[in-house]
């Protein structure tokens, strides 16, 4: 088992390739960090997660540029094909589901893809409806799938407009599914505003706020 400096040394290797979009590193790390036994999840949440949203910061400091983002984003996957397969899932309790996608008219998926991960990593079936998503497509999959939870993700302040009327759709079809929103212009406040029951501001949180949202909505 790693000491907790080995274990940090791993994390911050990892965080710091990601950054540096250098693939073979993050490849050699990941591979470390399960041979010696560190949590995969751990790995994911405090490594990969960060170093995005840092990189994500760098951009709107204009320190980074696309070309470097889609570098560290293809560093990111390649350690999360190394991570993901060693994720424990909490496999005793009934599995609950989710529906996740990005709202219609935007494209960005990175963020989107972080919270799906961390959600499969907790155990929970995931339906992914990818990027773009007709707001249309959310009700039709919540009406096939029963889920517990329905997760909405904009990155731009053009696209996030469109969430309100999906909530509206999504309730008016199912009142008892819980809608929960995220991505970089959102906050608390405006999802309260827009109708939703939860909001997180990064992939860690996502899980433990769906799960408290899951309980507020009980009682
Ligand atoms: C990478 C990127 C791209 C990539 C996307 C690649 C991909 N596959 O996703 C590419 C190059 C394709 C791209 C394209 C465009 N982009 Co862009 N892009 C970015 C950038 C730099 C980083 C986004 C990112 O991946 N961050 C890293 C991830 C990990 O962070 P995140 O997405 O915020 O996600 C975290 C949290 O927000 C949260 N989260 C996210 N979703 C959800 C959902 C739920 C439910 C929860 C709980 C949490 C949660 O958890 C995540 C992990 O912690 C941002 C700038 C920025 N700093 O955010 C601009 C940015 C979002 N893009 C922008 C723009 C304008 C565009 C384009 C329109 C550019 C153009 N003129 O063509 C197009 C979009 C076209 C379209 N229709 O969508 C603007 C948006 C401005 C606005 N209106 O608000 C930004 C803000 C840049 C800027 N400063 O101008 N982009």
């Amino acid at each position: 088992m790693a000491t907790r400096e080995r274990t940090k040394e791993l994390i911050d290797g990892i965080y710091n390739a990601i950054i540096e979009m250098d693939e073979d590193a993050v490849t050699e790390l990941c591979k470390t960090v399960i041979d010696e036994g560190i949590d995969a999840y751990y790995a994911v949440s405090e490594g990969l997660t960060k170093a995005m949203d840092r990189v994500g910061e760098l951009y709107t400091n204009n320190e980074y540029f696309v070309p470097e983002l889609l570098l560290c984003a293809d560093a990111l996957y390649t350690g999360l094909d190394i991570l993901r397969p060693h994720i424990k899932s909490n496999s005793d309790e009934k599995k609950k589901q989710l529906i996740i996608g990005t709202i219609e008219g935007d494209i960005h998926d990175i963020g989107k893809n972080l919270v799906k991960i961390m959600f499969e990593a907790a155990g929970w079936v995931v339906h992914d409806l990818g990027k773009d998503v007709m707001l249309q497509r959310f009700v039709e999959e919540q009406a096939r799938t029963h889920s517990d939870v329905i997760a909405l993700s904009a990155l731009m302040t053009t696209s996030m407009t469109a969430m309100p009327k999906a909530i509206a759709m999504i309730k008016a079809a199912d009142p008892d599914v819980a809608v929960m929103v995220g991505g970089a212009p959102l906050t608390r406040d405006i999802a309260v505003s827009y109708g939703a029951d939860g909001y997180a501001d990064n992939a860690g949180e996502a899980v433990r706020e769906a799960n408290e949202m899951l309980k507020r909505i009980m009682k």
